[in-house]
């Protein structure tokens, strides 16, 4: 693991949830040498609290927040990450989420990966891949070289991305889904499990099968909520501009 995603010392982690994904970035963290406060949880009986001491409500995360701790999101759902993040965690936060790198994640040199993102045990990210913010690269996700994830997208386990594939803001590829070289995949959207990427998707498109085809549309969500969240990644400067991928509807 490159050193730039170790902690350091004068640091310790706080995570925001307690379920199942938690208990995931919880030993991911020890492993890679974060010192982990406890969590923040509207559960104080989460299950991760046989684990780590629990912190609070969610709401309890202000920006009085002690300046040595950073923080993560460490639950998986898309729309609940992104409605925590807009209206939950204040903006001024932003610049102070950590990046998880499991230890035996493997990482290229010259790769980006943003504020809040958390990278799994197995999963590569290969070279000059660009992770943008609050992502998920779960459990032995492959994420090719020149691959562009963008903020909130979650590779989920085993997904396998091809080189130059796009992925847009929000987007889940389920587990073991895989994509051809270069795929564009909009914001929003959901490719099903197992399915294989032949064609682009457009935004808010659910694809699934083997060739994946379009089977239905995922909700539209809150454009409130959306501006509120990209103005948090425009301030973090690592969501990269939309492409033809994204913002076409
Ligand atoms: O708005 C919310 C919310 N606010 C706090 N929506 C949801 N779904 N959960 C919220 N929470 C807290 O996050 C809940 O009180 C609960 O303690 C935790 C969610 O835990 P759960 O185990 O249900 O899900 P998860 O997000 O940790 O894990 C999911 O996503 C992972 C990526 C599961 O589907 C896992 O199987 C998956 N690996």
């Amino acid at each position: 693991m490159p050193d730039r995603y170790a902690p350091d010392t004068h640091h310790a982690l706080v995570l925001i949830g307690g379920g199942g994904h938690a208990a995931v970035v919880l030993d991911a963290a020890r492993l890679a040498g974060w010192r982990v406060d406890g969590f923040y949880d509207d559960n104080a009986e989460a299950p991760l609290s046989s684990e780590a001491p629990h912190l609070g409500t969610i709401r309890d995360i202000t920006r009085d927040l002690p300046e040595y701790q950073r923080p993560i999101l460490a639950i998986g759902d898309l729309r609940a990450r992104l409605t925590l993040l807009a209206e939950n965690v204040p903006h001024e936060l932003g610049e102070r989420f950590a990046t998880v790198v499991h230890p035996r994640a493997i990482i290229a040199g010259n790769v980006e990966i943003g504020a809040g993102t958390f990278v799994g045990p197995g999963a590569i990210v290969n070279a000059r891949a660009r992770i943008s913010v609050d992502c998920i690269i779960n459990t032995g996700a492959i994420v090719e070289h020149d691959c562009w994830v963008r903020a909130n997208a979650h590779i989920a386990p085993g997904a396998v991305l091809a080189g130059g594939t796009q992925i847009g803001r929000h987007t889940l590829v389920g587990v073991g889904a895989r994509t051809l070289p270069m795929a564009k995949i909009g914001m929003w959207s959901v490719v099903g499990a197992g399915a294989a990427v032949t064609h682009d998707v457009p935004d808010r498109t659910v694809v699934a099968g083997v060739p994946a085809k379009p089977v239905g549309r995922s909700g539209r969500r809150s454009e409130d909520v959306e501006h509120a969240y990209r103005s948090r990644a425009i301030t973090l400067h690592e969501d990269p501009p939309a492409t033809q991928a994204e913002g076409t509807t």
